[in-house]
């Protein structure tokens, strides 16, 4: 398995939209579990497969405690399949958005068709925190990130942040 870089925000690789999995495969696979062990690094609770720099419609997820209580969960193509009418607000933040959170509303349940690891097609129903992740998630493949639900004010500032830490970085080096 392999630690992998995620990508920071602003760049381009983040807002394409990525491409249908023909069949998931052993090269999938590692890229599943290579992901995986990034979002455990990082630490995070999701992981899309763009964050990586990789344009597959690829998804992990791990909402588990803690490391004893891991409930890693993989996906290839999700796709929402229904949404409830009510929406819940959460306090998200994002790998690629390092250091900023904001409330987003979402459906709060959703049922998502999937492939899993063994190219099986299958179904889950989500609520909670699973729900909001999986959209976060989601959104990634279509090249969406959390503060494009926000108010362009503040999308704007935070992006203008994430550019000056990313200037600042560079300068040190
Ligand atoms: O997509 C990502 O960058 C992962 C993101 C997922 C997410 C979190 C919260 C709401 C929506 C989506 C993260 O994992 S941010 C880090 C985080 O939330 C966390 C990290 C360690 C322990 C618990 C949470
Ligand atoms: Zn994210």
């Amino acid at each position: 398995m392999a630690l992998l870089p995620i990508l920071t925000a602003p760049d381009p690789r983040l807002k394409q939209k990525a491409v249908t999995v023909e069949k998931v495969d052993d090269s999938i696979r590692r890229l599943m579990d290579d992901m995986l062990e990034t979002m455990y690094d990082a630490p995070g609770i999701g992981l899309a497969a763009p964050q990586i720099g990789v344009s597959k419609r690829v998804i992990v997820v791990d909402i588990g405690k803690d490391e004893s209580d891991r409930q890693p969960i993989r996906m290839a193509n999700p796709e929402i399949v229904w949404v409830s009418d009510d929406d819940r607000s959460y306090e998200e933040g994002c790998l690629s958005v390092p250091e900023h959170y904001a409330a987003v509303a979402r459906p709060a349940r959703i049922k998502v068709r999937f492939l899993d690891h063994q190219n099986e097609i299958r179904e889950i129903d989500a609520d909670g925190l699973l729900a909001t992740v999986l959209q976060h998630e989601m959104d990634h493949l279509d090249g969406i990130l959390f503060i494009d639900h926000l108010s362009s004010l503040k999308r704007n500032m935070i992006l203008r942040k994430l550019l000056k830490a990313k200037k600042e970085a560079v300068a040190v080096r």
